[in-house]
């Protein structure tokens, strides 16, 4: 049943994003000059692109422009995960998918928590890629249990956060007044701290280990170690964060340009070098730790199985084909991906990407006159009956994920872990399956596609 005086979660989701953002753009002051950039970045691309922004206005994308799309936490314990999952349950966010960054050389498994259904997706995509470290990959024994037990003195959750929690879960949801307690209770859990909780020899111990681990281990709670906002060119943006002195990663991770945009396509400014306060017992030292950044992403089509093999194969060509040492990674990827059909009824027809269908003016006259009737998708499009709309990526990518972390932990050290995914541990850890995200778009095409049988039937 309906209770009205229950605020969404919708709406919880975006109170909490709003006070993230205020609260790293506070911590990160870098970080504001990021959303400056991509506003202005934004606002030229729309001047440049009269035919964009009336496409923006019209699904009403253009209000929600320069909002975050996501942040990430990495977190220390199977508990920690599971409670993590009930407070994000309260502002609409589910796992979805399954991440392993082994492979990659670092030592996390993870999930991206974020709105399934379209409606919350339109409402406030906000998202948070979340990691889970994977102890059992210390390889020095001491060494693990010590972090282990590093870990297991802290709570990261205060009472009343995980009371509200309860409360959302048996009442079916918070009041305004108790959702902005929640909010700042939440937001709380990812607020930086900098006085470690270890000494600086702990510290050291476990930035040998690998970089993540000391991030991980040494510190109160999870800090909130970036937050993305969304750009209508990313390699504008990437051209600008140069021109204004902001220290870019190198490349930009995923896809190449493309005149239509697939997948998620991300760059990032470096990590901040950040004073911290180490604790012996006996006497405090000043030290730094690299861990927080910014990041920008730009979205596009999401892919089906089949285009996301293609992706996958032509992107392992482009890292792989180093022979010719003259050519630079962006001209490696551009030649691979060639191959990657860029126009979009090719893309739909070899069912490469998903698209939500919808009638247009001209198919909606032509049901009021009855002169339509339900035909082959394909002969209804080209009559200019039925419009087939790119349905966006609302994802992550392991290969740029990795190439995220990787330039972000400072050092270059580079590790490799000879060990498999663990999706059926992470899951017990989280106490849930996560979602499929493939499933989630296939769904999303088949109710348009449903909507418009229905249409065409009456
Ligand atoms: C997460 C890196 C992954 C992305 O956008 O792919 C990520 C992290 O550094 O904790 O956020
Ligand atoms: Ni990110």
């Amino acid at each position: 049943m309906e209770n009205n005086h229950f605020v969404s979660t919708d709406e919880i989701r975006t109170r909490f994003s709003t006070a993230m953002s205020n609260m790293y753009g506070q911590e990160v002051p870098l970080y504001r000059d990021l959303l400056e950039l991509v506003a202005d970045v934004n606002a030229q691309t729309l001047q440049q692109n009269p035919q964009l922004q009336a496409q923006l206005n019209e699904s009403g994308e253009i209000l929600r422009l320069n909002l975050e799309r996501h942040g990430a936490i990495r977190l220390g314990t199977p508990a920690e995960l599971s409670g993590i999952r009930r407070v994000f349950a309260v502002m609409g966010l589910q796992p979805v998918g399954y991440y392993d960054l082994s492979v990659a050389g670092v030592p996390v498994h993870a999930t991206a928590f974020r709105p399934v259904d379209d409606a919350s997706l339109a409402a406030n995509p906000f998202r948070v890629f979340t990691s889970l470290l994977r102890l059992e990959l210390i390889d020095d024994e001491a060494l693990r249990s010590k972090a282990a037990e590093i870990l297991e003195q802290r709570s990261i959750f205060s009472a009343r956060v995980l009371e509200l929690a309860d409360k959302f879960e048996t009442e079916g949801g918070l009041s305004s007044e108790e959702a902005d307690e929640f909010v700042t209770q939440a937001t709380d859990i990812f607020r930086w701290h900098n006085e470690a909780t270890v000494s600086i020899e702990t510290y050291n111990q476990l930035l040998d280990a690998h970089r993540l681990i000391a991030d991980v281990v040494c510190f109160k709670g999870p800090h909130i170690n970036h937050l993305t906002p969304r750009t209508l060119d990313i390699d504008a943006a990437q051209k600008e964060m140069l021109n204004r002195n902001i220290p870019a990663k190198e490349s930009i991770e995923g896809p190449p340009t493309r005149r239509h945009p697939i997948l998620l396509r991300q760059t990032s400014f470096k990590a901040l070098e950040e004073n911290v306060t180490f604790d012996s017992g006996t006497e405090k030292v000043i030290g730094a730790h690299t861990a927080r950044f910014g990041e920008i992403e730009q979205r596009g089509l999401a892919l089906t199985p089949k285009g996301r093999a293609l992706y996958d194969q032509l992107l392992l060509r482009a890292r792989e084909s180093n022979e010719q040492a003259s050519d630079s990674y962006a001209e490696r990827l551009a030649r691979a991906f060639a191959e990657f059909p860029d126009d979009l009824a090719t893309i739909r027809k070899s069912g490469l990407g998903y698209f939500r269908y919808s009638l247009t003016q001209q198919g909606r006259a032509a049901i009021a006159e009855q002169a339509a009737h339900e035909q082959d998708i394909d002969a209804m499009i080209e009559a200019g009956l039925v419009h087939a709309e790119p349905i966006i990526y609302e994802d992550f990518l392991p290969v740029s994920a990795a190439g995220i972390f990787q330039s972000n932990l400072g050092g270059d050290d580079q590790k490799s872990y000879q060990v498999s995914a663990a999706r059926a541990a992470f899951e017990e850890a989280l106490g849930a399956k996560v979602n499929d995200e493939f499933a989630l778009y296939e769904a999303a095409q088949q109710r348009s596609l449903d909507q418009l049988a229905l249409q065409l039937k009456k």
